[in-house]
């Protein structure tokens, strides 16, 4: 039996909470099938913060996945490729070089563009090179406040901002856009804006609680990308993740560690 198969490019977080465990949990919640394709490991160090402790996967070993994964599926089993953290610029090129190659079909990406505990510059030059060399390939975008701020070069304080911030990144990047506000806007709801060529529409949901629970951007995009693999508009997949994402706030794992994560629900 075949099933369609949905390609996650993204980072291990060793706790679960976030990265390409958040992402598998989603696809099985979904009933489609996951590959993952490592781009680095995170550790949080207990003992510093819960800081990020990173380690890149080598290029080589990244293409090495790319090529086992394409070999094993054609491009309509693998409708639709999520990419999350990729971490380095020379990780970017790689995956950039590899998705010109040939059609990926549907690209969400997640663009994580800093991670606690990397040195600044160093994050400042992956930014960069998330924004000229993967942006432009993406079909689907899905920047939190601080991801949209950058992208479009807005301050944003309120649902309009975000909504003149999403019609930007969508002109510039030719991407369905969907901009989270999450907690980091005022008031009772978590509002996102979703923008393509055609429909602008303001998602709100009572938010749950003032602080931000980790994973749910991977886990956002990643229910983005199975639904799409589903064979939902774009509309349709925003509309049907953040739902996802709101039933896995409310039902979050608590643990030691000094943030609560997402609990994935089965749909
Ligand atoms: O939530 C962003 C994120 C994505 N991917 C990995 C991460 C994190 C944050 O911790 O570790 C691997």
């Amino acid at each position: 039996m075949t099933s369609p198969v949905v390609l996650t490019i993204a980072g291990s977080e060793a706790t679960g909470g976030a990265g390409a465990q958040a992402d598998l949990r989603t696809f099985q919640a979904h009933g489609v099938f996951g590959a993952v394709a490592l781009t680095c490991i995170v550790s949080f160090d207990p003992n510093a913060d819960w800081g990020h402790r990173f380690v890149p996967v080598e290029r080589q070993v990244i293409a090495d996945q790319l090529e086992a994964i394409t070999a094993a599926y054609d491009q309509d089993q693998l409708a639709v490729t999520k990419i999350g953290m990729l971490g380095t610029p020379a990780t970017i090129e790689t995956v950039a070089g590899v998705l010109r190659e040939r059609p990926f079909g549907q690209v969400v990406l997640d663009p994580v563009l800093i991670c606690k505990g990397q040195e600044p510059g160093a994050a400042l030059d992956t930014d960069t090179a998330l924004k000229a060399e993967v942006l432009p390939l993406a079909t689907f975008v899905t920047p939190n406040h601080f991801e949209a701020e950058s992208l479009s070069g807005l301050e944003i304080r309120s649902v309009e901002d975000l909504t003149e911030a999403a019609r930007r990144i969508h002109e510039t990047s030719g991407a369905a856009v969907l901009a989270k506000g999450g907690v980091n806007l005022p008031g009772p709801d978590a509002v996102d804006v979703f923008v393509d060529g055609t429909t602008t529409e303001v998602l709100s949901s009572p938010k749950v609680g003032e602080v931000q629970v980790a994973g749910a951007g991977c886990t956002l995009a990643a229910a983005v990308a199975a639904r799409l693999a589903l064979g939902d508009s774009p509309l349709e997949a925003a509309r049907a993740a953040k739902a996802f994402v709101t039933a896995g706030i409310r039902e979050r794992l608590v643990s030691q560690a000094p943030f609560d994560v997402v609990r994935q629900q089965a749909v």
